[in-house]
């Protein structure tokens, strides 16, 4: 718990009982004054369903993840525009499959989403023909056929030409198209402009290039893939980008088709018969993002936004193992106003972060290998379920999410909407009614369960989308309707100051986000981040390989030295790090003040219109040697 003693905050340790009994009486106090609907969780990862179910009961229905609108917002949002449905987690790609893949900037190999990194090497080794865009030579670039080291920003001009080569070139797929999409006529107008003598000039990719990579896909298609990406909030142009990335989808007819996107299934597990928390009373929506109507998610930056100043609609925050500071770019200032004026802050953590330091009171959660969680029922290729149990006691007196979800609701009265003692029983339930059993998934661990349905389209049978024509929409009716650009339409991205380079992020396999650089085995095989610098913008500031400079953005941000790796690997107009680094928290022994944020330095942060989402790649930094820092 938070106390304050002599001017200065600390955190005293108090019990379960008190910590909740603190809670229970601030939430109450706050549904006296303002409403029941004030509190907001911001959560990733499933432990976040119990939080909002309690939440839900009590009246609070605001919710928002960042995976969304700082991730996969926009390819969510362009995919249903287009197909009537997204992509999935994990995602519906059929690459072990593919004989042609694109990746857009998605760099699988350093972004470790372990079935995809399967998935792809199977393909590889099957001989298809990788197609990687990217202004960095990233691991998948290595492994392509084609590299395109693109012009920071331009994707949409080269999806653009590729279009419109397979357009006038007649490579894309007429029957899939006929049958199943509507809008061909207005595309095919729409990128009559858009030839790979114009996009060179966007890109910087030789119009031979664009051809011959359009043809490639087209020969292998319909197993011919341009996958769609994950992390996509990148220029604030993103909704539109996927668009583009979806329809070329639909050109090469591959979705649907072995090889590209196929239809997920997930295992009929009925509910814990449980009350149901009753409907929002409130629509939290239109005051919190009235802007955005096609979002059907909170948007966190927005919930942010309307937690700031005595005015502001909510009033009260969970958080569940999200750090936002590091993760919703450039709002510190934003956190910290809002920690000022909201009347409580939860954060549920396994360790001290950036976001525990502005709670109230932290609730110790026990780590993923010391507890049951939610079974895992994601849509798959193969309908499975999996366990997470305990491997070993919790440590200190660290508990699981549902334990504390639980413990709060009966504080408050709401303790019907948790009618267990352990969550145990839940599970063991829900088993029990697909014929398994808790005792049988602690000794299997995965249950595989047979499909229903159809992995792939039947060829020749009608197909319907959840659309509102029924098709696949290249042209969207609802994109027109809300006045945005119905077809994907190409505007040039800010270009970097004199001496500044575009703020380039990504992955590296050793570590998750920012959350594992403190664990020290992975500390050890990756203790800092490096900053890529091409050896021009290297003579050019002077710096070597090895050296230390701090990275600093037009207003005067400082990032945390961070040592120079020079390498042609980055375009000359980029700076490349890798995300997670530069903690400020001093509890995170090892992490603290190693390796630069990009979270911090990010300053041009573009919103997508139709997304609601933060556009992250639009930021410039330069580099300043340590020598000549005052
Ligand atoms: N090891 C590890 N793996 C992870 C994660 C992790 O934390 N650690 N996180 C997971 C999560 S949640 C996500 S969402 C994914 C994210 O992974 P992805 O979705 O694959 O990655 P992005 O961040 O979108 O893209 C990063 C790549 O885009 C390139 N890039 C930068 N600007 C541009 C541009 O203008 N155009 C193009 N074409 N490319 C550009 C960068 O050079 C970089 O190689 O990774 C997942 N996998
Ligand atoms: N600048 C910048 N911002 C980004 C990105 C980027 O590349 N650059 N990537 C974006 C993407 S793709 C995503 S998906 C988001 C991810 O953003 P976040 O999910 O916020 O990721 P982390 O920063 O790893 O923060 C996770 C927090 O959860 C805690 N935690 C870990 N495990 C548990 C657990 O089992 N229980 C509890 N209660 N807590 C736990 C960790 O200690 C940490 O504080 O960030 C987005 N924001
Ligand atoms: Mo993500």
């Amino acid at each position: 718990l938070r106390v304050e003693e002599g001017g200065r905050q600390s955190f005293r340790p108090v019990s379960w009982d008190e910590a909740f009994e603190f809670i229970a009486t601030r939430m109450q106090a706050i549904a006296e004054k303002h409403g029941n609907d004030r509190l907001a969780l911001f959560s990733h990862g499933g432990g976040g369903g119990h939080f909002r179910r309690m939440l839900q009961a009590f009246g609070s229905h605001a919710y928002a993840h960042p995976s969304f609108a700082q991730c996969r917002g926009p390819r969510a949002t362009a995919f249903g525009l287009t197909y009537g449905e997204g992509v999935g987690s994990p995602d519906r790609t059929d690459m072990a499959n593919s004989r042609c893949i694109v990746l857009i900037g998605s760099h699988i190999g350093e972004n470790l989403h372990n079935g995809q990194v399967q998935s792809l090497s199977v393909a590889l080794a099957k001989g298809a023909a990788l197609i990687t865009v990217d202004p960095r030579f990233s691991v998948a670039a290595s492994k392509s056929k084609h590299w395109l080291p693109i012009k920071p920003g331009t994707d949409i001009a080269l999806l653009l030409a590729w279009m419109n080569v397979l357009v006038n070139e007649d490579l894309y797929d007429r029957d899939y198209v006929a049958r199943h999409c509507v809008g061909f006529e207005q595309l095919a107008e729409h990128v009559q402009a858009f030839n790979p003598e114009w996009a060179y000039l966007e890109t910087g990719l030789d119009p031979a290039l664009i051809r011959a990579t359009a043809r490639e896909m087209a020969v292998a298609a319909p197993a011919s893939l341009v996958h769609p990406g994950r992390h996509t909030t990148w220029y604030g142009d993103d909704t539109q980008r996927c668009r583009a990335i979806a329809i070329l989808n639909a050109l090469l007819g591959s979705w649907g088709r072995q090889g590209g996107f196929y239809a997920q299934e997930k295992v009929d597990l009925p509910e814990y018969p449980a009350p149901q928390p009753p409907k929002s009373a409130t629509d939290w929506k239109g005051v919190v993002q009235a802007d955005y109507p096609l979002v059907a998610t909170g948007i966190s930056n927005k919930l942010l936004e309307h937690s700031i100043g005595e005015d502001a609609f909510i009033k009260g925050w969970f958080v569940y193992a999200t750090n936002l500071p590091m993760t919703i770019p450039g709002s510190r200032e934003q956190i910290e106003a809002a920690a000022q004026s909201l009347e409580l802050m939860v954060v549920v953590d396994t360790m001290p972060a950036e976001i525990t330091g502005y709670a109230d009171v932290v609730l110790p959660e026990c780590t993923y290998l010391e507890r049951y969680d939610d079974l895992r029922n994601k849509p798959e290729r193969i309908p499975s379920l999996a366990l997470r149990m305990p491997a070993f006691e919790p440590s200190g007196e660290s508990r699981p999410a549902w334990w504390m979800a639980k413990g709060i609701a009966d504080r408050l009265g709401l303790g019907r909407y948790f009618p267990w003692q352990d969550y145990t029983e839940v599970l063991d339930w829900q088993l029990q009614q697909v014929g398994s059993s808790l005792a049988e998934m602690q000794r299997i661990g995965v249950k595989t369960f047979p499909r229903k349905t159809q992995v792939y389209f039947k060829e020749g049978m009608p197909v319907r989308f959840n659309t509102p024509s029924g098709k696949i929409e290249l042209h969207s009716s609802i994109l027109a309707d809300i006045g945005q650009d119905p077809l994907p339409r190409y505007r040039p991205p800010e270009r970097p100051p004199q001496g500044y380079y575009h703020l380039n992020y990504g992955r590296a396999a050793a570590h998750t986000f920012g959350r594992t650089v403190n664990n020290p085995q992975l500390f050890e095989l990756m203790p800092e981040n490096t900053v890529w610098v091409h050896p021009a913008a290297a003579a050019l500031h002077g710096v070597a390989n090895g050296d230390y400079v701090e990275l600093a953005n037009p207003e005067g941000r400082r990032s945390n030295r961070v040592r120079v790796r020079v390498t042609q690997r980055i375009r000359p107009d980029s700076i490349f790090i890798v995300h997670g680094f530069g903690h400020t928290d001093r509890r995170q022994r090892l992490a603290h003040g190693v390796g630069a944020d990009d979270a911090d330095l990010m300053h041009n942060v573009k919103l997508d219109p139709i997304a609601g989402s933060t556009g992250m790649r639009a930021s410039f930094v330069t580099l300043v040697k340590t020598s000549e820092v005052a």
